[in-house]
């Protein structure tokens, strides 16, 4: 990240790197994300959830995620996946080495994480006509240290467009407060607001990208995508770091009792 590339982070709140992870890598993640779905048994994931207490297990599932590969399904589209997390890059070979890659241990060290640790990790699948939107958020509501470090590297896996779903944000508003906050609340899960002025009225940017760009997110960007309206599927992947520096809060929903959080080394 070179000096322009700093300011305009620190403006912004977004940095947008094109042609950051080599098509060989965008290849490697595509082909490893179709094995690990390819020996996924969808089936019995839903005889599971199709139990009694189906919302028990659901939610099950979703919390023991942080520290394991678990595959999640699009809301309004039975059968389809959204995404697979939380630890594709502590327990996957092929997604260990991506997230690993001296270039981005170079750029967390350039975005002033100190100590970075890879926290949470997302194969996102936005597939053609069926891929979701994902409403406007700040990344800190899910993932909260203090003081905040929660940095979001979200790396195209084929060319996002308005039409497949691409990432939109709201430019330099990583300034306003967090806005709500998800986490534990005795043994629940709950969605709490901290702050509840609208969002200022500005036009959301699109970021239209190529295949193999990076998109660098500060964790109080306010950020969404639209639905997958194209024949195209829009691949992604996100890699969220936390610098260990700061505290961690055991209320927050990622949790991994049995897998220690590690760098880049
Ligand atoms: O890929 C998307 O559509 C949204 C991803 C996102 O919000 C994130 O990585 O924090």
């Amino acid at each position: 990240m070179n000096e322009f590339e700093r300011v305009c982070y620190e403006q912004d709140g977004f940095l947008v790197l094109e042609g950051f992870l080599p098509a060989a890598d965008c290849d490697a993640l595509q082909a490893r994300a179709a094995e690990l779905v390819a020996g996924f048994d969808a089936g019995a994931q839903r005889t599971v959830f199709s139990t009694r207490d189906q919302e028990h297990a659901r939610d099950r599932y979703f919390r023991e995620s942080g520290g394991d590969i678990r595959f999640f399904f699009e809301e309004e589209a039975s059968g389809q996946l959204n995404k697979i997390g939380h630890a594709l890059h502590d327990l996957d070979p092929v997604f260990d080495r991506v997230s690993r890659l001296p270039e981005i241990a170079a750029l967390a060290s350039d975005l002033g994480l100190a100590e970075p640790l890879l926290l949470q990790s997302m194969y996102l699948f936005k597939q053609p006509r069926i891929g979701g939107e994902v409403g406007w958020h700040q990344d800190a509501t899910y993932l909260r240290t203090e003081p905040p470090s929660v940095t979001g590297l979200w790396f195209a896996l084929d060319d996002a467009d308005r039409d497949n779903g691409c990432l939109m944000v709201l430019p330099a508003m990583h300034r306003e407060p967090l806005r709500q906050w998800f986490g534990y609340d005795g043994g629940e899960l709950v969605m709490r607001t901290l702050d509840t002025p609208p969002w200022p009225d500005e036009e959301p940017l699109a970021l239209e990208v190529p295949r193999g760009t990076l998109i660098v997110l500060h964790g109080l960007l306010p950020h969404a995508s639209a639905p997958n309206r194209s024949s195209r599927q829009r691949h992604a992947y996100a890699l969220h770091l936390i610098d260990g520096r700061a505290d961690y809060p055991a209320d927050n929903w990622l949790q991994r009792p049995n897998l220690p959080l590690r760098g880049f080394a």
